[in-house]
């Protein structure tokens, strides 16, 4: 296995062997079984494209063969940051192909935390799309290779600068026979892919997946979710996010046979147009988008028998919306409670609504091992709230070279600390809050540390405490506190200018800035970020219930 990645131990191995768990068959055999059982079927639907699996298969080898030309390898870290495309998944089948580890980065993700990735991972390549909206990744591209010499090879979906290669341009090449890459292969037991933690730490950590747990993770996912070639699954979400890649996502539709439609906007009139051309039959949703949905009358305006499980995942969606999504769409409402570094929790799609609308799902797999612990470590009894931990065998066992926060997360017998406050009942899950110091806005993840270290370093400010706001549309939202030095002033225009041009994701930003004198403190002299919580709830329903009373008054 690569250094700085912690395996299974021995006898967790040959259990998962045992148990059948672990195939020893990389990501990409996978999907080339596929391939081979039904080449003519489609695999991608794009825009105006229509790709075939025999046609996916010729662009993942065809790039497979250039980035092994360029002088990638096996074991390489890559920084993989494509918007969702096909292009996205020819090269991801194309490196994993080679044992080129691709660093699942987000389009979102800007200079601060790709030199980051890059850094951390030693990588030597970086993959960009050219320009999404007015941001050109080849100009990050060209700041990343000053700041992390060993990136040598930028690779551009669409045009590229001198000096770049084009992805597209690759791609478009006439085939020549034995034009195919035939070199070695990645390992089994080797890591495939990095995906990112959701962060609870300043930066955020590498999670490395292995070929072996991620295939399984594919395969349970497909028998839970009922995925098989009939699927035709709609992505809407980033496709390197650990949720719509394989848990279940596209990785696991097309090694079931299936299609995936991938949308090129959340416009909702874009997407329930394409869910009834292309008779979408699943659709991965998120809370923000589902809110959307379920408040819009545009659902009526199609035809959309052909839906038959809409999913949610990244974060709880309230039982009445579920319902309401049942009741809407007439199709089975299923819960994704996953994480990137590996559990992956489903409602089952013949369970009793009572549990398809309350509950976060059970482990996916009977290899999953689970227990909900108290402060101490100790097991709670079932139907108390603790701290849920797992084992398995798609769950990993430390992070990528992070010795430090691999002991704070994980026991000595290999036992994740996840963070999140769990009940079960019934062997089901139930996720009633957190411990972990991170704010989830609608299933993205902002690390309250990270931020608050950003926040500090405007001069400015004297203190800064960020906590999680309700909101309508996303569950919750980051609202800043801050104390400013004496005779300073900041608004929330120019806190998020001073962000940005430190070069972090927009979806980290602070939505909400409330300048206070002081902060409320523990005896121990800690801020109390739960009065903090409190106070900025109170206010946010006082606001409401003000609004609700003119609008009252004007109506009269
Ligand atoms: C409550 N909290 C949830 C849910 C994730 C499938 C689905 C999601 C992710 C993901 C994923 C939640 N209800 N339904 O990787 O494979 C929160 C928990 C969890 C954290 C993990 C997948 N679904 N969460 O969101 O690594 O707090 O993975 O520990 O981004 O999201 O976040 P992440």
């Amino acid at each position: 296995m690569l250094t700085g990645c912690t395996p299974w131990p021995e006898e967790l191995q040959r259990r998962y062997r045992e148990a059948g768990y672990w195939e020893d068959i990389t990501l990409w055999q996978m999907f080339e079984q596929s391939a081979t059982k039904t080449p003519d079927r489609i695999a991608l639907v794009f825009e105006d494209q229509r790709i075939t699996y025999r046609e996916l298969e010729r662009q993942a080898n065809r790039l497979a063969l250039k980035f092994s030309e360029i002088g990638l390898k096996n074991r390489d870290r890559v920084v993989f940051q494509l918007a969702n495309s096909p292009e996205l998944i020819y090269a991801f089948y194309g490196l994993t192909k080679i044992g080129v580890i691709p660093v699942m980065a987000l389009p979102a993700h800007r200079f601060t935390e790709i030199s980051h990735f890059a850094g951390h991972a030693g990588a030597v390549g970086y993959l960009i799309p050219n320009q999404i909206k007015d941001f050109d990744y080849r100009e990050l591209a060209g700041e990343i290779t000053v700041a992390v010499p060993s990136v040598q090879h930028i690779i551009v979906a669409g045009q590229a600068n001198e000096g770049q290669h084009s992805l597209t341009d690759w791609l478009a090449e006439p085939k020549v026979p034995g034009d195919e890459y035939r070199g070695d292969q990645g390992d089994p037991e080797d890591v495939a892919l990095m995906l990112l933690s959701g962060g609870t730490t300043a930066l955020s950590k590498l999670i490395p997946r292995t070929h072996n747990d991620f295939v399984y993770n594919c395969r349970q996912s497909s028998v839970v979710s009922s995925i098989d070639a009939k699927t035709v699954m709609l992505t809407l979400l980033p496709m390197s996010h650990n949720y719509n890649l394989g848990s279940p996502g596209i990785l696991t539709a097309l090694a079931s046979g299936g299609c995936v439609v991938i949308a090129s906007s959340i416009n909702t009139e874009h997407v329930f147009s394409l869910i009834e051309k292309e008779q979408v039959s699943l659709i991965l949703g998120a809370v923000p988008l589902v809110t959307k949905w379920l408040t819009s009358d545009i659902p009526e305006q199609h035809n959309l028998s052909s839906i038959k499980i809409i999913m949610n995942g990244g974060a709880k969606l309230a039982p009445e919306l579920r319902q309401r999504i049942q009741t809407k769409f007439g199709c089975v409402f299923q819960e994704s409670f996953g994480m990137g570094e590996g559990l992956l929790n489903l409602t089952r799609l013949n369970d009793e609504d009572e549990v398809i609308l309350h509950s976060s799902g059970r482990p996916m797999s009977p290899g999953d091992e689970i227990k909900i612990v108290d402060e101490n470590g100790n097991e709670v009894a079932d139907g108390e709230k603790g701290e849920l931990t797992c084992r398995g065998p798609y769950t990993i066992q430390g992070y990528y070279y992070a010795p430090e926060s691999s002991a704070n997360a994980f026991s000595p017998d290999g036992f994740y600390h996840t963070g999140d406050l769990v009940c079960r009942r019934n062997g089901y899950l139930y996720v009633e809050g957190r411990i972990k110091d991170l704010i989830n806005r609608g299933g993205e993840k902002v690390s309250i540390d990270e931020v608050e270290n950003h926040i500090l370093a405007d001069d400015r400010v004297e203190n800064v405490s960020i906590v999680a706001m309700p909101d309508a549309q996303y569950g919750e939202k980051a609202c800043a506190f801050v104390k400013l030095k004496a005779g300073q002033k900041l608004t929330r225009e120019e806190l998020t200018s001073f962000l940005l041009d430190r070069g972090i994701a927009k979806f980290k930003l602070p939505e909400r800035l409330e300048i206070v004198e002081s902060f409320p403190l523990s005896p121990a002299g800690k801020i109390l970020r739960r009065e903090l919580r409190r106070i900025i709830e109170e206010t946010i329903k006082a606001e409401q219930e003000s609004e609700q009373a003119k609008q009252r008054v004007s109506q009269l």
